[in-house]
């Protein structure tokens, strides 16, 4: 994300973000279009490397078959801020994060508040590969296999009472342990939500692994949550807190610049962000732009939960 606010914030990321891309791109001309194409068709997992091995992972119907990103996009090329607002930062910064023990806290309007031991916590629920595209408001975009469950079971499980509305979540706030978080770049810890409609939607999944391996810490170990047809941002990871309620949760990135980043984060090329067009993105690995779709190409499962919005208004 790129923030205006506080000034004296090293946000420095256009420049390096392009320098980068243009490295990448050097990289695989230089090692020929061979390798290149076998990179980006490889089957799912074969770039993975070192996390352990994830069993018993579906198939879904929900998988785009466009062309991965290769493991070293995916795990390399992060937004992550509690660990450094650099693309690479997090994956350097967080290598000696330790997620177990996790707890992960369910409160608020649901039959029964408690806390949970993260393994136990996932354990109920049947794991799928899911291939979304990722698309990061900052105008890039990735292939990327996660592996997780419908946040729907998980939903369903914990019986939300009538009255929630939303659900919220929360990031892990521990700042001796997440370095970014000394740093007032975001009012921490990490907030998100979403609409009781939008967490119930089969493409909303909580990720517990990638590229058919366990989530590196860089990518929101041990639980993050993926929205496809939203930006990046909604995406929040390392949660600690699920809480069902019957108000609009204000989320990290509307409290601090709320006239760039909505509540609703829809992937939408006719709502410009303040300082750029929305209306075109480059995918990782990729050298012409392309043309953004509207809710990230997935409108036909999403575009009705919003009939009748204003979405410009509501962006
Ligand atoms: N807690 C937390 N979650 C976060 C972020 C963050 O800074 N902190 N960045 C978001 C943004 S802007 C994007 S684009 C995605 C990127 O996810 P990925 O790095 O796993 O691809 O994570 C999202 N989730
Ligand atoms: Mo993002």
């Amino acid at each position: 994300m790129l923030i205006r606010k506080p000034a004296d914030i090293p946000y420095s990321e256009v420049t390096p973000k392009s320098l980068y891309l243009r490295r990448r791109e050097f990289i695989r001309t230089a090692t020929g279009p061979a390798v290149a194409a076998a990179e980006a068709l490889s089957p799912t997992g074969a770039r993975a490397q070192g996390r352990p091995k994830l069993p018993h992972v579906r198939k879904s119907q929900f998988s785009t078959t466009e062309p991965l990103n290769d493991y070293g996009d995916v795990t390399g090329y992060n937004n992550f801020y509690e660990f450094g607002t650099d693309k690479e930062d997090p994956k350097a910064n967080a290598r000696h994060f330790t997620t177990r023990p996790w707890s992960i806290r369910v409160e608020g309007l649901v039959k029964a508040p408690a806390t949970y031991d993260i393994d136990g916590f996932i354990k109920p629920y049947a794991l799928e590969e899911r291939i979304y595209r990722l698309r990061c408001v900052e105008g890039w975009s990735m292939v990327v296999p996660w592996v997780g469950f419908p946040l729907a079971d998980l939903i369903k499980r914990l019986e939300p009472r009538p009255s929630a509305k939303f659900v919220e979540f929360t990031t892990l706030h521990d700042a001796q342990r997440m370095p970014g978080q000394r740093v007032p770049i975001l009012q921490w810890p990490y907030v998100e939500g979403l609409r009781m409609d939008e967490a119930m939607n089969p493409l909303s999944i909580l990720a517990v692994g990638v590229y058919g391996e366990a989530l590196p810490n860089q990518n929101g170990a041990p639980l993050r949550l993926v929205v496809p047809w939203k930006y990046g941002f909604k995406g929040i990871k390392s949660i600690v807190r699920i809480r069902f309620t019957d108000r609009q949760p204000r989320t990290s990135w509307e409290i601090a610049t709320p006239h760039e980043y909505g509540f609703y984060a829809n992937v939408n090329p006719n709502v410009d962000h303040p300082r750029w067009s929305q209306a075109t993105e480059r995918r990782l690995g990729e050298f012409r732009r392309r043309k953004t779709e509207m809710f990230n190409g997935y409108g036909q499962q999403v575009a009705s939960m919003y009939s009748g919005m204003d979405l410009r208004k509501n962006f």
